[in-house]
């Protein structure tokens, strides 16, 4: 009996704790010594052509933050792709607004951690907070900031790490956000860098979203993914484009699949001509779009056609990849992380 009323009192005692003290004290000292101005809207938001994690992260990181008794707001830098949209209409999410330059605002920089992948005019905003899973690059601040950087798959991981560490409570929609991002950014927990913690986690929040087969959720949003439908072929090679600094060159390196509804030759065409179309906004040296070629062929090999413009891209491109067939790189498939961004670093390095 006395254990029984013991443990009652302690129950009692938790619960009253959750429900008066949100936060954890340490969490909530940094949030407090690095909250603006009263009054002043903090912004948060994912890197350029904005994908599933960047999306999910910034939403659900400006609702942890906000439930904190930090107002935050999440943004986006531009036109959702397909798959991100997938996973909106999903859940019944609004797309948040645009942001069309940060210059003078107060911004949570999520999932990235590097101006060249920021919108516009992030090296004149007051960034306060860095949530982020990338190789830190070139990323300064002259104040001091909370800074949080991990080796794991997903920001979404990190995000809810945030959620348990500050007992608050996340709610379904929410739940299933972040789940998708996890799927999303480590190819369903297969791609190499996802770890343990990405595993446990992405099966709580399906658990929590209701996801009763993750596999199949996974696989009809990686199908609304590789759709194109109402896409211009401008925004297909823009949709999947991360710029980086190499040796002081900037470059951009995109990703666009086949689909085997297209005509190869054509599309190959296509993608070029979009290249150069894009090409002056993007505001870099070259640009390299890796374009993979899935083959359903038994004995064929999937591979990448790797596609370069601006003046000087075919010699740094050539030097990577040196095997061309009839006027193209064709490589086996190729990983932008694990595979282009290693040898652009080591091509552009011999270039100085
Ligand atoms: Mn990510």
């Amino acid at each position: 009996m006395k254990r029984i009323i013991f443990l009652l009192i302690a129950i009692a005692l938790v619960c009253t704790g959750c429900a008066t003290s949100k936060g954890d004290a340490y969490s909530m000292s940094l949030y407090q010594a690095a909250a603006p101005e009263e009054g002043t809207t903090t912004y948060v938001i994912g890197h350029k052509a904005p994908d599933t994690d960047t999306v999910a992260s910034a939403i659900a990181y400006a609702k942890l933050k906000t439930a904190l008794g930090f107002p935050s707001v999440p943004v986006i830098s531009g036109k959702l792709n397909n798959e991100t949209k997938f996973v909106l209409d999903y859940f019944k999410v609004e797309t948040p607004e645009i942001l069309d330059s940060a210059a003078g605002k107060t911004m949570i920089m999520v999932d990235h951690a590097t101006i060249m992948q920021a919108i516009d005019g992030m090296d004149k905003a007051n960034v306060i907070e860095v949530l982020d899973h990338h190789p830190m690059a070139g990323f300064t601040s002259p104040e001091t900031i909370i800074y949080k950087g991990a080796p794991i798959g997903a920001t979404a991981s990190m995000v809810y790490h945030e959620y348990k560490v500050n007992h608050v409570r996340l709610d379904k929609i929410t739940a299933g956000l972040l789940a998708a991002a996890i799927m999303s950014d480590t190819s369903n927990l297969k791609k190499e860098r996802t770890t343990d913690i990405d595993r446990k986690y992405l099966e709580e929040l399906c658990k929590r979203a209701g996801i009763q087969k993750p596999k199949a959720f996974y696989k009809a949003m990686n199908k609304a993914g590789d759709s194109y439908e109402g896409m211009t072929d401008e925004e297909i090679v823009e949709g999947n484009c991360k710029v980086y600094d190499f040796s002081g060159h900037h470059v951009a390196v995109a990703g666009v699949d086949w689909l085997e509804e297209n005509d190869l030759p054509d599309f190959v065409a296509r993608m070029e001509k979009a290249m150069a179309n894009a090409y002056p906004k993007l505001g870099v040296e070259h640009f390299f779009v890796k374009l993979d070629v899935d083959t359903d062929v038994e004995g064929k090999e999937d591979y990448t056609i790797f596609l370069y413009y601006g003046d000087g891209a075919e010699k740094i491109a050539l030097k990577c990849f040196p095997a061309m067939v009839d006027g193209h790189i064709v490589t086996a498939k190729l990983n932008r992380s694990k595979d282009i961004v290693p040898a652009l670093t080591e091509a552009y390095k011999s270039e100085l």
